[in-house]
């Protein structure tokens, strides 16, 4: 083997400095602006390293847009509140104002610095884009801006649903809001195409939007079976216009339980005076579950388990019954709602699982969201009345963000054989003296190459960073004392 006499090395890593350098200073280049860091050497027995393309970008947007959120009609202050933000992403897209996969799509508070959280319901690149937004504070009887930004080419998709909902409840499968407000479909927004046909029931202001009236007579909406689940949960919120004491019909019938048309599910309300009984089976005739409250509405739960073998009512999210049964296999056949029932109906949603408690709890003290953009998802929203409404302002023009996600590589000088290939840990410091550990595995490269870690090391956080550290293990974990301030 050929030794490298000190000088030739010296000038060697001279030579790979300089050009590093230049490739630094490239890569910076091509980001908008970038904050100042210091950099340091570190030594370490085995091969010295340093933290290079330390990236903390202050992107510039180069679109941007006014959101108009009016509260004016609205008496309540609203907190973490969702609101559905609709954009053309085609014209954005075709005017290079956005990226094709709508991943540089962001949302600043009325600060135009503070960057909410966002999920894009979709589709992209449509001139009917559906985004929804978390909103910090939107103040009551007033209008808010926020900002909506698209156009750089460096930012990643920050869409997340779980960031912006209270919760997410999976399994359902049939999900009728009855907010059309006119024509005879109840449409299925599960995502399952389960629609409905509605016979004679008239729309009406309901629990949440609209909802549809049924006279008691011969009005009902129906669908045709669908098949069903021996796991299942059926929700729904129910206004009874009859008088206590009188029959007041089924508000809900899934099969003839009590011909020989088979076993299913019916809440039945009738000689016992508004009093909601359940029917799970042919042989588990009516149980008086529910107990009614007319010219009110009642959020109204059964839920189903062969497996857990049992059968439970809720009223306004309590538990109201518990029904040991020994077997549930339903055979399901169309389901009706409303049969000679006189009140109105709202919001049917219908599982192929059992809801936990906070679930039925959170479907009663908030509003499940359901698209067939998400199908067999039900997003829980905050909701209010009236709603704030949501409309596009002023186009602005570029605007300059931060966005918390960090990068950097190492770069190894000198001889770095006995350190690479080993493993190395960052300690990231927070602002807030939170400690991020990072392990860092590093190939071996040769002296003269470019040894600079790969993949680069992304750092993605809420806040910002204080100071990193790497620690090496063959330095027996004698840590760096790189250092970055803002
Ligand atoms: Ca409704
Ligand atoms: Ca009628």
């Amino acid at each position: 083997m050929k030794l490298v006499s000190p000088f030739v090395a010296t000038i060697i890593l001279v030579i790979i400095t300089i050009s590093i350098g230049i490739a630094v200073y490239m890569y910076l280049s091509s980001v908008t602006k970038t904050s100042t860091s210091t950099e340091e050497v570190i030594n370490c027995l085995g091969g010295d390293f340093k933290i290079i393309n330390f990236n903390y970008p202050k992107y510039e947007f180069k679109y941007s847009r006014e959101i108009i959120i009016d509260n004016t009609q609205n008496s309540n202050n609203l907190n973490d509140y969702q609101i559905l933000v609709t954009i053309d992403t085609s014209y954005l897209i075709s005017n290079n104002y956005l990226k094709n996969d709508c991943s540089d799509i962001r949302f600043l508070d009325s600060d135009k610095s503070t960057l909410l959280n966002y999920w894009i319901e979709g589709p992209c690149n449509s001139q009917n884009t559906k985004i929804w937004v978390k909103v910090p504070n939107i103040p009551a009887n007033s209008k808010k801006i926020i900002h909506f930004v698209s156009g750089n080419p460096n930012a990643n998709s920050l869409s997340n649903a779980s960031n912006v909902f209270i919760r997410i409840i999976d399994g359902v499968i049939v999900s009728w809001h009855f907010d059309e407000g006119s024509g005879n479909i109840a449409y299925d927004s599960s995502g399952n195409n389960n629609h409905a046909t509605i016979y004679g029931a008239t729309w009406v202001d309901g629990k949440f939007g609209k909802a549809l009236s049924f006279d008691g007579v011969d009005d009902y909406v129906k669908v045709v079976n669908f098949g069903g689940s021996t796991e299942m949960t059926i929700e729904m919120w129910v206004y009874d216009r009859t008088p206590l004491g009188q029959n007041c019909g089924n508000p809900l019938s899934w099969g003839y339980p009590w011909t020989s048309w088979g076993k299913g599910i019916v809440f039945y309300s009738g000689y016992g005076g508004n009093t909601y009984g359940v029917m799970t089976s042919y042989n588990n005739y009516y149980e008086y579950a529910i107990p009614g409250s007319p010219n009110s509405w009642i959020q109204v739960v059964l839920r189903v388990s062969k497996s857990g073998k049992f059968w439970e009512s809720f009223k306004n999210s309590q538990k109201t019954y518990h029904k040991d049964i020994t077997d549930f296999d339903p055979t399901l056949a169309d389901l009706y709602i409303s049969l000679y029932f006189n009140g109105i109906i709202d919001e049917v949603m219908i599982f192929n699982k059992v809801l936990t408690e906070d679930e039925i709890k959170d479907l009663y003290n908030y509003y499940g969201y359901t698209t067939p953009n998400y199908p067999g998802r039900v997003l829980i929203k905050n909701y209010t009345s009236p709603e704030p409404t949501i409309s596009l302002g002023n186009e602005l023009g570029s605007i300059v963000i931060k966005l918390n996600d960090y990068s950097f590589n190492l770069y190894f000088i000198g001889n770095p054989q006995s350190s690479l290939g080993s493993k190395y840990i960052a300690y990231i410091t927070l602002i807030n003296d939170t400690i991020i550990k990072k392990d860092i595995d590093i190939s071996p490269c040769n002296l003269g190459s470019e040894c600079i870690s790969s993949p680069t090391i992304k750092i993605e956080t809420d806040s910002e960073i204080r100071k990193i550290e790497i620690c090496s293990k063959t330095c027996s974990f004698v840590c760096s004392k790189y250092i970055v301030l803002y």
